[in-house]
């Protein structure tokens, strides 16, 4: 089966997936836009999370009823980005409202310095959208995944008024309690738990806690769960009942991946087992904090926003856990399957229930919009890559950006190599640093950038070219300091070592 049959055969096309418009956005402004309350709000991060793991956004696998129905009260966003295919630099720059080149956070922290230095922390100067809040008498809860410094750097330094289990990893030490393996735990955890417990679950628990206690102000509920990060565990039940499922899944004539770069991959169905019992584990996290809202008398005054820091894993020496087709490549790639994001936003009495929303989006417009949701200044200093999404979530309008910008200075596990990206309306420009060769896709005719355009529409490549090296100087983007081709050598030596070991 060529790949092309295969979406085919499992009902994924461009067309299926991208609908035009903001369709069905507008309800007028009630109680959440009026009257004094400020609304809450509640932020989802998942971890590594890609685009087609979601039921709403294509899984046929993976079961998440809670945040299907999340995107049935909200806006769903089919053109949603990450601003880095790592971690710290896109957590970064959802709290800063600002591109990683310009916070010079480009790597995921503890990565290599090679061949570009990077900044290994969030720096305290800049006013998180958390301080925003707090300062206007929100409550700030910050449960999860941090991975943005070392203890100085850690929430609580950057407007939160309380940090469970955020610390400076980017992955627990196991999925299980207490959270130890050989020499590491995972700090700032409280204390509790029990054997068994499993950290999606914990981490949900102190959540409702967290809202319990603060449920008479209004708050910002951050849960940035680890899931579904490395290590791929899940509770056991939830391995079992994937593995039966994924042995009734229809044979795919003993073809396992499709080829991205040689043994680069994304793995032809969705099929993990532990991997589906996390995503499971995630969507029961959901659906519990959006039941305590309700139970709180919260849930019509509570802005709920669901997002993921990069795209799914699924291209490493070894096989990744998930798939992000029709998307090509995945975690570690400024390919979509890298960077294109599951986006939703659920806005009580604003945002129309059940809208799609085409328009590009990066995670640097988040801080705008959520100072605007809450009726408080704008900080155009500080969210000064960001553009309020208000328009399109209140079906008023467009957003009059010209681009979306990436910049990846960096060696990737996943096969990946130093690059930076653009993204015009239809048309999207990757620029490899190595050798400055460029690819130029119409995502609107061909999601998974398979039909490289840069020499039949050369003059579009030079003017997204131009446009990509003019918004690296204005953000002083820090460029390969050593010698590439030195690293670029270290790479293909593993790639080869990994093919002779593949023979
Ligand atoms: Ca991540």
């Amino acid at each position: 089966m060529n790949r092309r049959d295969f979406l085919k055969a499992i009902g994924l096309s461009a067309a299926a997936l991208a609908l035009p418009g903001c369709a069905g956005a507008g309800e007028q402004r009630s109680k959440a836009g009026k009257g004094n309350k400020r609304p809450n709000f509640v932020f989802f991060l998942i971890d590594d999370l890609g685009w087609t793991d979601v039921g709403c956004y294509g899984s046929s696998f993976y079961e998440t009823p809670n945040i299907n129905r999340l995107a049935s009260e909200g806006m769903r966003f089919t053109d949603a980005y990450a601003a880095c295919p790592v971690c710290s630099p896109t957590r970064a720059s959802i709290l800063a409202g600002k591109y990683p080149a310009r916070l010079g956070i480009t790597q995921w922290i503890g990565g290599s310095n090679k061949p570009t230095e990077y900044q290994h922390y969030m720096a305290l100067e800049e006013v998180t959208i958390a301080e925003a809040l707090k300062e206007a008498g929100y409550a700030t809860g910050f449960v999860g995944k941090w991975h943005l410094g070392n203890k100085p750097y850690y929430p609580e330094h950057q407007g939160f008024d309380i940090n469970i289990g955020g610390d400076y990893s980017g992955a627990p030490p196991t999925y299980f309690y207490p959270y130890k393996r050989r020499n590491r735990a995972l700090e700032m955890m409280p204390p509790g738990g029990e054997e068994g417990e499993y950290l999606t679950d914990r981490l949900t628990d102190e959540s409702l806690k967290f809202l319990e206690a603060n449920k008479d102000r209004p708050f910002l509920l951050y849960l940035s769960h680890y899931a579904v990060h490395t290590p791929i565990q899940s509770k056991k039940e939830l391995t079992e009942k994937y593995k039966a499922k994924a042995e009734k899944l229809p044979g795919t004539d003993g073809q396992k991946f499709v080829e991205v770069y040689g043994r680069y991959n994304n793995r032809l169905v969705q099929d993990n087992p532990a991997y589906s019992g996390m995503v499971q584990s995630v969507d029961e996290s959901v659906g519990r904090v959006m039941a305590k809202l309700e139970e709180l008398g919260a849930a019509d005054n509570t802005v709920v926003i669901f997002m993921s820091d990069n795209g799914g894993l699924s291209t490493v020496a070894r096989e990744g856990p998930t798939s992000n087709l029709p998307l090509r490549a995945g975690k570690g790639w400024l390919y979509e399957g890298g960077i294109r994001e599951p986006m939703i936003i659920k806005w009580p009495g604003v945002v129309k229930k059940g809208s799609v929303c085409s328009e590009p989006v990066t995670s640097t417009d988040f801080y705008p919009t959520m100072l605007e949701m809450a009726g408080l200044r704008l900080r155009p200093k500080q969210h000064v890559d960001g553009v309020s999404l208000i328009p399109l979530l209140t079906g008023k309008g467009k957003l009059s950006r010209a681009a979306i910008y990436w910049h990846y200075p960096h060696y990737h596990g996943s096969g990946n190599r130093p690059s930076g990206a653009i993204r015009a309306g239809d048309y999207k420009l990757i620029e490899w640093y190595e050798d400055k060769s460029v690819e130029l896709y119409n995502l609107k005719t061909d999601i998974g950038e398979q039909h490289d355009l840069a020499d039949e529409m050369p003059e579009k490549a030079d003017q997204l070219r131009r446009m990509l090296h003019r918004w690296r100087r204005q953000m002083n983007a820090r460029m390969p300091a050593s010698e590439p081709r030195e690293d670029f050598e270290v790479w293909q030596g593993w790639r080869r070592k990994q093919q002779a070991n593949k023979q």
